[in-house]
């Protein structure tokens, strides 16, 4: 089996180690997985390509790994159990051998509709059973996966089935997410409209069984393409570097990034992370309630646990559905050992009172896990007390979907507790902060912008079609280093705290939103001139939306075309984009260059315009009162 760390000194050592000797590193903790065929080299890499392989040569197959291994040991072992989003319908639970059934039929229905190896399937599905199989059907015949979170809007899930010329889309007919009831189908039809001609085939999985529409030869449902075909799959054979799948994520210009995992590397460090970030142990029952849309949901309630054997618990519904005690009820109900969440989750429970914990019996919790964006002193107390009942250790896991998993984090009841600190990097992480002109900050006690400088197994290998903008956006920045867009402090003892993104990526509620591309949403509307999108300090969020906009003649009524201007961002990017606030401006403080000057634009956001800077080399000093006069916050 992969390393567990056990004791401080191991860990002291392993991460020595692999500095020291990286490749003797990997190609051990690789060792315990069933290859096809044994890599000829452990490491090749380049940053400047950037160029990045790991175990060359090798050959296996994910889903091997995730399901054919753990059968004669763990056959019966349940390896996905779900909890549907109406607490009292019926929980369905797949064993390693059921799971393993259902992929291979899947992955026979996928094969039978033409999907093969290196093809593009796109998935726009709720949080149900059949998102997991097919997924994993994908990986056992070599098709890439993209999954789109389902609250993305129709454009931006046409955008992404474009990019990555899908030639399948998974769906389910309707999602009861929450008291809401969401047209999944209607949406992908929408976005098929959109010029998708690359899409063959839409495999809708009936959920709900409301009602639905069908598209003559184009749509199948997925009962009649999977129930009748045959359990036995054999799996493809994959290069280490063959493509696993495509994850959209967005940045601070343009259009949102396919970021690309690959087989091996991303199969070893998610597993490798897995076991020792929440040091688990055989029989835990591992919840994380991330959607399978983002990263966390990839690598944490699929590939990782399935990988070390686990009991994964997948969630259809929210955290305050029916009512705010909805994760605690689960937590008891399927006696969760080791839970992960994100902050804004626990902001949001913490401010619904402790009334909602208090009934609990969560006893069977041993670690506690955040991940997606800093947790705050105050919710990590209230974590630790209410939930973790001072003795679960908390895991503050930094990464992001460019690291395929967690990078920097505690390792629980092995390193100290400091709260709001990510604390240290993995083995196999090395970490620096460097300066705006790309020096390192050496020593501790210091800040500044995150970067590593060293490969990790599950590095992103490309931006999907786009190389040079991957090498722009990551490795072009500071020369021979990946850098990670956030910022950092490192305390006296060389722990990590996260402090957040450095570039115009707002983080609201742990998901990733750019700028530029809420802007150039709002700036659809067609009495709009000009926006500008800054991030302010949001108590449950953790960070907002702030929209300065300038409309193109005088607005009767704000509460109107405020209302539009939601509207069109929900429209074109989705719900999570939706600004917070809209601020109708005259005009936006600009360089002499023409730049926006964003820093003024985030202090008034702030609410803090005591100290805006010199702001008489503008090139219209004059808007900067009417923003502060008109400023809602
Ligand atoms: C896993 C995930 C990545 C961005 C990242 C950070 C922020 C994530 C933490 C965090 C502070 C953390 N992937 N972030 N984890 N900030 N502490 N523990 O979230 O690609 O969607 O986002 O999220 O800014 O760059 S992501």
């Amino acid at each position: 089996m992969t390393l567990q760390i056990k004791t401080l000194d191991e860990y002291k050592a392993a991460w020595q180690r692999s500095v020291d000797d990286p490749e003797g590193f990997w190609a051990e903790q690789a060792a315990s997985f069933q290859w096809r065929k044994k890599w000829k080299k452990v490491l090749e890499w380049d940053f400047e390509q950037p160029d990045i392989q790991w175990f060359i040569g090798g050959k296996l197959n994910i889903t091997e790994n995730c399901l054919d291994r753990h059968l004669a040991t763990r056959g019966d072992q349940t390896a996905i159990r779900w909890e549907p989003n109406d607490p009292d319908a019926p929980v369905r639970s797949f064993t390693y051998k059921e799971l393993h059934t259902e992929v291979c039929k899947a992955a026979n229905a996928l094969k039978a509709n033409g999907i093969g190896k290196g093809d593009r399937v796109c998935f726009y599905m709720p949080m149900v059973p059949e998102l997991a199989i097919a997924v994993l059907a994908c990986a056992r015949i070599g098709a890439v996966h993209s999954v789109v979170f389902a609250g993305f809007s129709a454009t931006s899930l046409a955008d992404r089935i474009k990019d990555a010329t899908c030639k399948m889309v998974i769906c389910s007919d309707y999602n009861d997410r929450g008291p809401k009831h969401i047209p999944v189908k209607q949406i992908v039809d929408e976005a098929l409209e959109m010029g998708c001609d690359s899409v063959e085939t839409v495999i809708v999985h009936r959920n709900t069984g409301d009602a639905l529409a069908m598209v003559e030869g184009r749509d199948k449902w997925w009962h009649d393409e999977v129930n009748h075909q045959s359990a036995d799959c054999p799996a493809e054979e994959m290069d280490a570097e063959d493509m696993l799948f495509i994850l959209y994520t967005s940045g601070s210009t343009g259009k949102p990034k396919g970021v690309v995992h690959t087989c091996g590397g991303y199969m070893v460090y998610t597993c490798f992370t897995f076991r020792n970030a929440f040091q688990y142990s055989d029989g835990d029952v591992f919840w994380c309630t991330a959607d399978i849309g983002w990263i966390t949901g990839h690598s944490y309630i699929i590939y990782g646990p399935l990988l070390a054997g686990a009991t994964s618990v997948m969630f259809e519904g929210v955290p305050t559905y029916p009512a705010p005690d909805r994760f605690w009820q689960v937590c008891e109900k399927h006696k969760v050992n080791i839970f992960y969440t994100a902050p804004t989750a626990i902001r949001a429970l913490m401010a619904a009172g402790d009334q909602w914990t208090e009934p609990y019996d969560l006893k069977d919790i041993k670690v506690l896990g955040s991940v997606g964006e800093p947790i705050n002193a105050e919710a990590w107390h209230w974590y630790d007390e209410k939930i973790g009942k001072k003795r679960a250790p908390i895991v503050d896991t930094w990464w992001q979907t460019e690291t395929g998993g967690i990078l920097i984090t505690p390792l629980p009841g092995i390193t100290d507790q400091k709260p709001t600190f990510a604390s240290y990097p993995m083995p196999g992480v090395q970490p620096v902060l460097v300066d705006q002109f790309g020096t390192e900050i050496v020593g501790n006690d210091v800040e500044g912008m995150l970067c590593i400088k060293f490969p990790w197994p599950s590095i992103l290998r490309t931006t999907y079609g786009d190389h040079e903008r991957c090498r722009q956006t990551y490795f072009s920045t500071f020369k021979n280093r990946y850098f990670t867009g956030d910022g950092a402090r490192r305390d006296e003892d060389g722990r990590y705290r996260i402090i957040g993104r450095v570039d115009d990526v707002i983080n609201v509620s742990g998901h990733r939103i750019g700028t530029a591309e809420v802007e150039n949403a709002i700036n659809e509307h067609p009495d709009v001139v000009e926006s500008a999108v800054v991030g302010y300090p949001h108590d449950i969020k953790g960070q907002g939306i702030y929209a300065y906009v300038i409309t193109s003649h005088a607005v009767g009524n704000v509460d109107t075309i405020t209302k539009e201007i939601r509207d069109v961002v929900t429209r074109i990017i989705g719900p999570i984009a939706k600004p917070d606030i809209i601020q109708i401006v005259p005009g936006l403080p600009k360089t002499r260059s023409g730049k926006i000057m964003r820093r003024i634009l985030r202090k008034v956001a702030e609410g803090d315009t005591s100290n805006l800077g010199d702001t008489s080399t503008l090139l219209n000093p004059e808007v900067v009162e009417d923003i502060k006069t008109g400023a809602l916050r």
